[in-house]
Order: structure tokens, then sequence, then C-alpha cells
């Protein structure tokens, strides 16, 4: 089974398994895991940011920088195809009550002028407007990048109007590979920046906030509040560590991975595939000619060896990772058509 889902499928190398095994650990809600608290620095340095937590999940990395930045009654901006309100069960309103204002992006990405125009003015009906969250990469926008000058421009705006800035960076690493900017560059303008480890860079578990050292302070405690303080997690962190090592050179072979997937898939009639929109790891792909639903080809696509996720009617996104070598997505591609061609 060609498994193109997600990159969070990926299963740790031996290597990393043997850094796992061989960590140094102790209670980490003491500050006594060795392995976590290096982490922790190495991803504050990567950042360019003072500190850094380790957190069990990019959702929970969202939502306690959500919950710094906010009081209950708060509008927060988001994009509206943003992972923060498509895929985090609604827990922004239940976790920190605040409400989404969603904004339209160009393949999930915003404009100064539409965050400018969305923010309410000071008024006793208004909900405050009080944090600004963007991703990069885009989840939903097929794994598009903000270039840098875009994220000056727009932090800038929000800034000058006083609102807080909250980057999704959950394939932040990707961002860097694609377009050369470092991590701290695309980090510098946010109050917060999260990544993940469970992604791209093939660790098990894992996400990290960067910020002050004052407000890592505030996020360590939000987390123990939200269940997420962790004890012996060093054997999770050197994953971490290891990933951080050894896996960040190489996402752009998962770019080029993607590229070469969405060159074979163009190939096909019933599918509507743009390679030029192919920034990152990410494929968003439609079927334009079936008799088929959504669900139906999702099963002959796994009939044939593949699975993949659909993200709307007849639009279906694949993601290339760590464990899919150019051959198994050039085969993919291959029985995805073979799949179409039996209506
Ligand atoms: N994304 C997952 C699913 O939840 C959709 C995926 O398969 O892509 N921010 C962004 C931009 C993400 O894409 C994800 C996960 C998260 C946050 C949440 O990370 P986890 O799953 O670690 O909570």
């Amino acid at each position: 089974m060609i498994d193109l889902r997600s990159d969070t499928v990926t299963k740790p190398t031996p290597e990393m398994r043997a850094a796992m095994a061989q960590a140094e650990v102790g209670d980490d809600v003491y500050g006594e895991d060795p392995t976590s608290n290096a982490l922790e620095a190495k991803a504050a340095q990567l950042l360019g940011k003072e500190a850094a937590l380790f957190v069990p999940t990019g959702v929970m990395a969202n939502q306690l920088s959500i919950r710094l930045h906010t009081r209950p009654g708060d509008e927060v901006m988001v994009e509206e195809t943003a992972h923060i309100i498509r895929y985090e069960g609604g827990s922004a309103s239940a976790l920190s009550q605040v409400q989404l204002c969603c904004l339209r992006g160009e393949r999930g990405l915003l404009t100064p002028d539409r965050i400018v125009a969305a923010i309410r003015p000071k008024d006793v009906h208004n909900p405050p407007t009080t944090l600004l969250c963007l991703e990069q990469t885009h989840n939903f926008g097929g794994g598009s990048v903000y270039p840098l000058s875009r994220i000056q421009e727009i932090t800038k705006v929000a800034k000058d109007r006083g609102l807080a800035l909250h980057l999704d960076g959950a394939r932040l690493f990707n961002a860097v590979s694609a377009v050369g900017t470092s991590a701290a560059e695309f980090a510098k303008p946010f109050d917060t920046v999260s990544f993940c480890l469970s992604k791209g860079l093939g660790a098990p578990v894992g996400s990290l906030i960067g910020s002050t050292r004052e407000n890592v302070v505030k996020l360590r405690r939000l987390r123990k509040m939200f269940g997420g303080g962790m004890r012996q997690v060093g054997v999770l962190a050197a994953a971490g560590l290891y990933a951080l090592d050894h896996h960040v050179a190489r996402l752009r072979d998962d770019h080029d991975n993607a590229k070469h997937f969405a060159l074979q898939l163009q190939q096909i009639p019933a599918v509507y595939v743009d390679p030029d929109r192919v920034d990152t790891n990410i494929v968003m792909f439609e079927v334009v000619r079936s008799d088929r639903s959504t669900q139906e080809l999702l099963n002959a696509f796994k009939d044939v060896g593949v699975l993949l996720n659909a993200v709307g009617e007849h639009r279906y996104r694949v993601v290339t990772h760590l464990d899919a070598s150019k051959a198994d997505v050039e085969d993919a591609a291959h029985r995805i058509g073979q799949a179409l061609a039996a209506e």
C-alpha cells in the first residue's frame, strides 16, 4: 500500500529509534528532562526566539498560543480554510471562548488590505480583534508558501493596529526548504511560532512553540492546565532532535517527488492538476470526469493500493514524505490512472 494521506503517517527510522532508546530522561514537569530541555533550546535557536516549549501536538501548540494571546469574547482572525478553523474540532471556541473571523485568501494566503478591512473598530458592540494567525505552509492552500515580504507587510499592518501574531508553522521547514528563507526570518515578526516534528520531519510525536522567555513561562503553565505536561518525555524529544539534525535537508526530496507526482498525474485525462502550484510536499487534484462518488473513488484508489484523502467533492490531497520514494509516487500516479480508466 502506498500511503499518501499525510506526512503524519511516517514511521521512525531505525536510527531515530536508536536515538530514542538511548535518550537521557528525567521528569519534565520538574524541568529535569535533559533531552527535552536540549530540544527546546535547539528549537528556540532555530526560530530566533528566547525560548521554546515542547508540546504533544500541533493542535495543542495552536490552542495554547490562542489562549495566551486572547481573553473570552475576543475575535481571532484566520484565513477561512486554516487548520485552526477546519481541523481543530472547534477548540478555539471551546477552550478559549473566542470567535474566529474567517478571511478569504488566495490558496490560503491573505493580503494586508483584507486584514485591515476586517479589524473591528473599538466600540462597545464589537468583539475586540486581538490576534491574527497565519499558516506556513498552508495545508488546504496546497502547501503554498507565504513569501517573507508578504509576511512582513501583513504583520506590520496587524501590529500597528495592536494585534498579537501567531504563526501555525506546522510545515515551516517545508517553506524554509522551498524558498531558502530561514525559520528565524519567517518567525521574527510573530509573538508565537509553532512547528511540528511529526509531519515532514518524520518524528512520531511533537511540536514546539517559540516565543519570549516570559511567554514560554505562561505557555508552560497553560500546557499543564490543558493536560499536556509530560514526564520522561526525553524519549520523544530525542526523536525530535534527531529529526532536526537529519531530516530537514531531505525535505527537498519530498518537494521534488510531489512535483513529479503532479506531472505524472497531469497525463491522466480525467484529472485536473496544476504542477506549477506544487510549491512543497502537498498536491491537490480534481477528478473532472467520473460517474463515481468521492468515497467510491477513494475506495477504488485503495483497491489499487493507494491511500489518499479527499478535501472536497472530487477534490483530493496527496502528501509526499519520508516513507514514499520517487518510485512510489510514480507508481501511485500510475495506479490512480488505472483506477480512473476502469469506469
Ligand atoms: N494536519 C493534518 C490533519 O489534521 C489535517 C494533516 O494531515 O495535514 N497545523 C497544520 C497546518 C496542520 O496541517 C496540522 C495537522 C496541525 C496544525 C495539527 O497538528 P497535529 O496533528 O500534530 O495536532
